[in-house]
């Protein structure tokens, strides 16, 4: 459903992505792209507004410009904005009622509430072992409750029997007593669609509504009718508390506004989806995939989290100023491996990245894997603090009692000088490119060098 979307902002962030420091105006400039993109998508103008916005406000600020890579951490601060648009948790069908729990489906005309009860139904069977019993209120269409029927029949579930000429309201009672006598779980209540919110049909509903006292109100909304399906639920959860919305027919080729700006406008999340015309094509919302689904760079997202978690901002600047002076010593360098080792090692990392294979050539060549990591962390464990603070002071004795200390030759130990020495003389160097690049690059930055 979001393809295009999707692809729109690839292109975005993929511009973004190539610059190393960012502007304010690189920024403003790629949300006023994202802007676009989101209004072709068919997003509420009220919807968009805020959402710009708000990540304008986070990815002006100071934390971006310094972070690991300035074009992730806006991506990431997209991705989180477009979770928190979506519905930020995800947002269970909620059963905690006294049995039997009743789920009421409303919706205009043909939004697909009927086959959304035998898909709930079904759903709920399927992973809760909760025994469902349907009954059609749709007294309106002539073969609306038989509809029902046959649905329940193909995947053997209950229907309440069908009595001529009942009003909604003697069927939704009859449907509880039944439910309660013959010891369902939940009842789920399929309603009469309209094409247009009106007062009659909002009167039936909250007649209904108080008979059953249902514990889910879904709204099923057709994700292909876009701001239309949008206004209408706001209508309706203005005249009746609705509790969830069910988003049908993503299967299609909607654009995707209705799904990005339903939660907004009505302030109900999205529970479950429509996937198809089959009676298992129902699935679980996930704000959160479903923002990486369209961003499109799901493992980037977590990546930059988790460096988010562990690189600590101020030791960063520590080493910076360390650096600055020239102090970069052992106990930092140690502090830099760890730092590798919490991102899951160097496997960890270059899992993550889109275009690893390059980097991992690089760092095959500079003998940089997990195994030299853990060694190197031991040679360094072994000095003592004197030493690590003070690199010159290593001799031949000081190597030799090292080694042994760390389980391993002064071959290893004198290769960790080696390096430590280049790595001085590079970040010498770096340093010369300024604070930010070092910051920035880290020690992956330093060792691709
Ligand atoms: N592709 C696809 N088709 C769906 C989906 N959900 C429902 N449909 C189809 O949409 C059509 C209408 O679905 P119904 O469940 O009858 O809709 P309704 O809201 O009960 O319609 P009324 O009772 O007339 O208001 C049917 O042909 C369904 O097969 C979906 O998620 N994907
Ligand atoms: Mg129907």
């Amino acid at each position: 459903m979001f393809d295009t979307l999707s692809s729109r902002l690839s292109d975005v962030f993929g511009k973004l992505k190539k610059r190393g420091v960012l502007s304010e105006e690189d920024v403003t400039a790629a949300l006023r792209e994202v802007r676009i993109a989101l209004l072709e998508a068919d997003v509420a103008l009220p919807v968009v507004k805020d959402f710009i916005n708000s990540i304008h406000e986070n990815a002006i600020g100071e934390e971006v410009i310094r972070s690991v890579s300035p074009g992730q951490m806006v991506i990431k601060i997209v991705n989180d904005e477009l979770t928190k648009m979506l519905g930020s948790d995800q947002a269970e069908l909620n059963l905690a009622a006294s049995p039997p729990a009743a789920i009421m489906m409303v919706g205009l005309q043909g939004s697909g509430k009927t086959t959304s009860t035998a898909k709930v139904a079904s759903y709920l069977r399927n992973q809760f072992r909760k025994k469902s019993l349907m009954a059609s209120l749709d007294v309106r269409r002539p073969a609306a409750q038989k509809q029902l029927e046959v649905l329940g029949v193909d995947a053997d579930i209950s229907t309440l029997p069908i009595i001529p000429f009942e009003t909604p309201e003697m069927i939704a009672k009859r449907a509880m007593e039944t439910a309660r006598k013959e010891g369902y779980d939940v009842v789920i209540l399929d309603t009469a669609g309209r094409l247009h919110i009106d007062d009659e049909l909002m009167d039936e509903a909250s007649a209904v509504h108080q008979i059953c006292k249902p514990i889910e109100t879904l709204f099923v909304a057709d994700a292909m009718t876009g701001q239309d399906a949008v206004n209408a639920a706001g209508a309706f959860n203005e005249k009746l508390a609705m509790t969830g919305v069910v988003l049908t027919r993503i299967d299609g080729d909607a654009r995707g506004g209705a799904a990005l700006s339903i939660r907004s406008v009505t302030g109900c999340p999205i529970k479950l989806l429509g996937t198809g015309e089959k009676i298992d094509a129902i699935e679980v919302f996930h704000p959160e995939r479903i923002a990486s689904r369209i961003l499109g760079m799901g493992d980037v997202v977590s990546l930059v989290e988790k460096a988010s978690e562990v690189v600590e901002e101020e030791e960063a600047e520590k080493l910076a100023a360390k650096i600055q002076k020239g102090q970069f010593d052992f106990e930092d360098f140690a502090k830099q491996l760890q730092q590798v080792r919490k991102l899951g090692g160097m496997g960890g990392i270059m899992g993550m990245l889109p275009g690893s294979q390059k980097i991992k050539a690089q760092m095959g060549a500079a003998q940089v894997d997990d195994k030299a990591l853990a060694c190197q962390e031991a040679i360094i464990l072994s000095m003592t603090l004197k030493e690590r603070k003070n690199p010159k002071l290593f001799n031949g004795s000081r190597r030799r009692r090292i080694a042994a200390g760390a389980g391993t030759t002064v071959q290893e130990v004198n290769r960790l000088l080696k390096q430590f020495q280049q790595m001085s003389k590079m970040m010498k160097r770096m340093n010369k490119l300024g604070q930010k690049g070092m910051i920035r690059h880290g020690l992956p930055g330093m060792m691709g060098q």
